[in-house]
């Protein structure tokens, strides 16, 4: 664990960015550049489960943190990431306070949640450290909900009034979606749903984060108060690299 949780309360700000190629050895890479943290994303991109656990162990020796967005609500799928060693778990497309307590129950042990209880598994060091473990999990285990539908605007305060809800992650394609708008980061009405968010996770002491790929959109973001932030993700730095490298050699070739 490197303290997510405990430095976002803390005030700091974190940055990250997406896992999305499903590869232990690029989640390596990534894991030793510098960012606070790391999604590995199972709503989107290329990975399962089982590459899930390859990429969390190639990332644990460097000093960024993992988290997992979880396909969905379901909370064997959240309980099977942390079983691997996530520090936190992120769920999509969260519309209402029961969607979110229901993220929340999967994320904690009895009495506070429903995560089944096996000491056999990586988290614990295959039960080396289980009572550690268990009794650090709440404190250390982030709780992380996607604001990225146009219902879940109007249960801002409830979402984010429950404990174990730590981080109200705005997802910017799905919510302009959502709103019409699709891709306008600058519209006056994602604008204003920005800010709805921000104000809402203000009044309960609770976290904000946003995925981008711009890096010159960060300070805009920080400014509102968006203190997890990520930009960019393990595909778009590869494609995003060969492309400048082919471009620059079929520049020599054609001169
Ligand atoms: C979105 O942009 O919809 C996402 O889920 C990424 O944060
Ligand atoms: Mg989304």
């Amino acid at each position: 664990m490197k303290n997510l949780k405990q430095r976002l309360l803390n005030g700091e700000t974190l940055n990250g960015c997406w896992l999305n190629l499903g590869s232990a050895v690029t989640a390596e890479i990534v894991g030793l550049s510098g960012f606070d943290w790391v999604l590995i994303d199972l709503e989107h991109g290329a990975g399962s489960e089982s590459t899930t656990l390859s990429q969390i162990q190639a990332i644990e020796h460097t000093s960024t943190g993992v988290i997992v967005r979880a396909e969905s609500t379901e909370p064997q799928r959240i309980h099977r990431v942390l079983d691997m060693g996530a520090e936190g778990v992120m769920c999509p497309k969260v519309r209402n306070a029961e969607e979110a307590l229901k993220v929340v129950k999967g994320l904690h042990y009895p009495p506070f949640g429903n995560r089944g209880v096996a000491k056999m598994v990586r988290a614990t060091q295959f039960g080396l450290n289980f009572n550690d473990y268990y009794a650090k999990s709440r404190e250390q285990i982030l709780g992380i909900v996607q604001i990225e539908t146009t219902e879940v605007l109007n249960h801002l305060d409830e979402v984010a009034a429950i404990d174990g809800v730590d981080v109200l992650f705005i997802g910017p394609a799905d919510l302009s979606m959502e709103l019409g708008i699709f891709g306008q980061f600058d519209h006056p009405t994602f604008v204003e749903a920005l800010n709805k968010i921000v104000a809402a996770a203000k009044k309960a002491n609770k976290a904000v984060g946003i995925l981008f790929f711009n890096p010159d959109d960060y300070q805009r973001y920080h400014d509102l108060g968006i203190r997890f932030l990520a930009c960019g993700a393990d595909a778009t730095f590869v494609a995003e690299g060969a492309r400048t490298m082919a471009g620059k050699m079929s520049k020599f070739r054609n001169q």
